[in-house]
């Protein structure tokens, strides 16, 4: 018992003294988050950006980013994260050659390219409604397409197929188009500011 006492305390001491330091270090750790600031002008991360860009446009600015791979699903529904009478994804930045599969998920919607909101030389096209259609995209620019009986909701989509050539094109026909729309008109300039 007296050899086994002073090794106790010793033992207790030295948990004691770790339990310590790693609450302290616990408590720096916690401290440091909490009082780390973001200033203006610096480089904040993703979600203090985001939030800046939030308080000064009122709605934040998320640039698309390029999809993986070489094809894409695009789904027209009645009900999305966006809205009513909806793309899903609505913004897509693809590359050269990809092809986008149009998919009728919900009933009676179409896709069909917009009259002079597509590269010059690119290949139009126009899918039946209910009906999947698969695009093969293989000349660069931005290309804005609709769906015929919800093109008053502004059920319009965008891609952006390599580089966005076009893109002051796309945005004074745009001005033009958006009188066609009855509902959802910010649709087009936000989807275009996403690119
Ligand atoms: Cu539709």
């Amino acid at each position: 018992m007296k050899k086994i006492t002073p090794l106790f305390v010793v033992t207790l001491a030295l948990v004691l003294f770790f339990n310590g330091k790693k609450y302290d270090e616990l408590l720096g750790s916690r401290l440091n988050n909490s009082v780390s600031v973001c200033l203006e002008g610096q480089s904040c991360g993703a979600a203090s950006s985001a939030a800046v860009s939030s308080a000064a446009n009122s709605a934040p600015i998320v640039k698309v980013q390029l999809s993986e791979g070489s094809e894409h699903i695009v789904k027209m529904l009645n009900s999305g994260e966006g809205g009513q009478m909806i793309f899903e994804p609505a913004v897509l930045k693809v590359s050269l050659g990809d092809t986008i599969h149009f998919k009728a998920t919900d009933a009676a919607h179409n896709s069909v390219s917009m009259d002079g909101m597509i590269p010059s030389g690119g290949a139009d096209w126009a899918g039946k409604l209910s009906q999947d259609i698969s695009v093969v995209l293989d000349t660069e620019g931005v290309y804005v397409y609709q769906c015929d009986p919800h093109v008053m909701m502004a059920m319009i989509g965008v891609i952006q197929v390599g580089e966005a050539v076009n893109l002051e094109d796309i945005k004074m026909a745009a001005a033009d188009k958006k009188s066609a729309f009855m509902m959802n008109s910010e649709r087009l300039d936000n989807y275009l500011s996403q690119l």
